[in-house]
C-alpha cells in the first residue's frame, strides 16, 4: 500500500516540488500534501484511502461536485466521437451562445485553455484596442501567470512571498502600476499621473486570491466611471467568480458592466477552459478579424466543450443557486458559532458558493488588512482538519469552495470537526 508522503518523494524526483501548480504542494500550510485517488459528490480519497469533504473542489470549477454522472457521460459521448480536432466543432458555439444568453454585454467569445490565457489575451487585446500600454492591477489580486500580471500578484506568489515573480523583465513589470483593492484613490491617482496611457483596469469582481475579499459600495462603479472618463477598458477577471457567486458572476451581482470579462473554471467543469467576452467592437480586434493576435492548440476542445456545457445544465437549473447560497451560508454561520464558542479569533464569510474564513475578528476589505490574519494560528486548525476529513485549501489567502453535492450531513461534520479543531487551538 502507498503512503502520501512515498508518493511525494518519488513526485519530488521528476516534478518540480512534487507538483504541477505551485499552490498544491503546500509550502503554506506546511505537510505532506495528499495524493489523490479518486473524487466523487462532495468527497476526495487519498492513495491511503482516506476520505476527504472537499472545499477545494479543484480550486472552483466542481461546482456541481466531482464526476457528476451527468458531465462524466458528457465527457465519455464527447471522448468517443474524438478528443480533438484542431477545427471548429459545434459545441464551441453552443458554449459561447449560453454565456452570451447569461452576459448581455457579451456578443464575442474566445475559449483558451485556462484562466492565465483569458486573463492574458484580455490585456493584449485591452492594449491592441487602446494603443496604450500600461495597465492597472490590484495588489493582492492573481489573473495567473502572464508576465505582466505577476507583479504583487496574490495566490501562491503572495503565499510563498513571492508577489512579484523573478524572471519577470523590469521592461515589462513597469507598464503593470498596481493599485489598491477597495481603494478608488490609488487609482485614480495612476489615471493623474499617466494620462491616455493606461490601456485598462484588470480586477478580480470579489477578489478571491487574497482570500475574498468582497468590493467596497462603490467601488466597481467607481472604476466604472474612471475608465469610462479616461478610455480604458475596464476588465473583470471572473475566472474564479463567474458562475460561481451567482450565474451570472459578480457583474449580476454588482450590476456594473465591465468592458471585458475573463471567465474559467466552472466552465470547463473540471476540464481546461478559459475564455475572454465582450462586445464585437472590441473583440473583433482579434485574429483573424483583426490584428491582435490569439491562439490555442486546445481551445474549444470538444472534452473540454461537452463538460462545460454539462455543468451549465446543472446550474442553469431553477432554484440551483439559491440553494447553493443558502447551504454556504449555513457552513460559514456553523463555523463562526463554532469559533465564537470556543473563544477562538477567526470569523469566515460566503458569497453564493464562494467563501472565505480568516484567523482575524473581522473579515477584511483590504489587502493590508487580511494580512493581520493569525498564519501560524491558521495552519494548527488547517491540519486538524485535514485530520479530520475536511480538505480546505492549503492557504490563508484562498477562498474556499462549495458545492451542490455538499449535503446537510457534510456541513454538520464539518462544523463538528472545525468546534473539536476550534478546541484545541483555543
Ligand atoms: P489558471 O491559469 O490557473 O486556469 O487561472 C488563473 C486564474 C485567473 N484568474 C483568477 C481570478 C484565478 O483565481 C485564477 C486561478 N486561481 C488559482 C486559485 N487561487 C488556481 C490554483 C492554482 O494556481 O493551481
Amino acid at each position: 500500500m502507498t503512503s502520501n508522503a512515498s508518493e511525494f518523494d518519488r513526485a519530488r524526483k521528476v516534478l518540480v516540488g512534487g507538483v504541477n501548480s505551485a499552490v498544491r504542494a503546500f509550502r503554506a500550510v506546511g505537510g505532506t500534501p495528499r495524493f489523490i485517488d479518486r473524487a466523487e459528490g462532495a468527497y476526495m480519497w487519498d492513495v491511503e484511502g482516506k476520505r476527504y469533504i472537499d472545499y477545494l473542489g479543484s480550486w472552483g470549477p466542481m461546482i456541481v461536485g466531482q464526476s457528476h454522472p451527468h458531465v462524466v457521460k458528457a465527457v465519455q459521448q464527447a471522448a468517443e466521437r474524438g478528443l480533438s480536432y484542431g477545427a471548429p466543432n459545434v459545441m464551441e458555439s453552443e458554449l459561447a451562445e449560453r454565456i452570451c444568453a447569461l452576459f448581455p454585454q457579451v456578443e464575442r467569445v474566445r475559449f483558451t485553455s485556462s484562466g492565465t490565457e483569458a486573463s492574458m489575451s484580455a490585456i493584449r487585446l485591452a492594449r491592441g484596442y487602446t494603443g496604450r500600454d500600461k495597465l492597472i492591477k490590484f495588489e493582492g489580486c492573481y489573473h495567473g501567470t502572464a508576465d505582466s500580471l505577476l507583479v504583487k500578484a496574490g495566490s501562491g506568489a503572495l503565499a510563498f512571498g513571492t508577489p512579484s515573480s523573478a524572471g519577470v523583465p523590469e521592461d515589462t513589470a513597469r507598464h503593470t502600476l498596481v493599485a489598491q483593492y477597495n481603494d478608488l484613490a490609488s487609482v485614480e491617482a495612476f489615471f493623474k499621473q499617466y494620462p491616455d496611457q493606461i490601456s485598462c483596469v484588470m480586477v478580480e469582481p470579489y477578489a478571491g486570491n487574497m482570500n475574498l475579499i468582497k468590493p467596497a459600495a462603490g467601488f466597481h462603479e467607481g472604476l466604472r466611471k474612471l475608465c469610462t472618463e479616461h478610455g480604458a477598458l475596464l476588465i473583470f477577471d471572473e475566472v474564479m467568480t463567474g458562475f460561481r457567486v451567482a450565474l451570472g458572476g459578480a457583474q449580476e451581482l454588482i450590476g456594473v458592466t465591465p468592458d471585458l470579462s475573463a471567465f474559467g473554471k466552472v466552465i470547463g467543469g473540471g476540464m481546461p477552459v478559459g475564455a475572454i467576452g465582450g462586445p464585437a467592437k472590441v473583440m473583433e480586434m482579434m485574429a483573424p478579424l483583426g490584428t491582435v493576435y490569439q491562439a490555442g492548440t486546445l481551445s474549444g476542445n470538444p472534452i473540454a466543450m461537452a463538460a462545460g456545457l454539462a455543468t451549465l445544465d446543472l446550474i442553469e437549473k431553477p432554484g440551483f443557486f439559491a440553494a447553493l447560497g443558502r447551504n454556504c451560508q449555513r457552513l460559514v454561520d456553523g463555523l463562526n458559532e463554532a469559533a465564537r464558542a470556543a473563544g477562538v479569533t477567526f470569523c469566515a464569510q460566503s458569497e453564493g458558493g464562494m467563501a472565505g474564513m480568516y484567523m482575524m475578528a473581522t473579515v477584511p476589505q483590504s489587502f493590508a488588512q487580511v494580512q493581520t490574519q493569525d498564519v501560524e494560528r491558521f495552519k494548527r486548525f488547517y491540519h486538524l482538519m485535514m485530520d479530520a476529513g475536511v480538505y480546505l485549501p492549503p492557504s490563508p489567502v484562498e477562498a474556499f469552495f462549495f458545492s451542490s453535492a455538499h449535503s446537510d450531513a457534510d456541513i454538520d461534520f464539518t462544523i463538528n470537526a472545525a468546534r473539536e479543531a476550534f478546541a484545541a487551538i483555543a
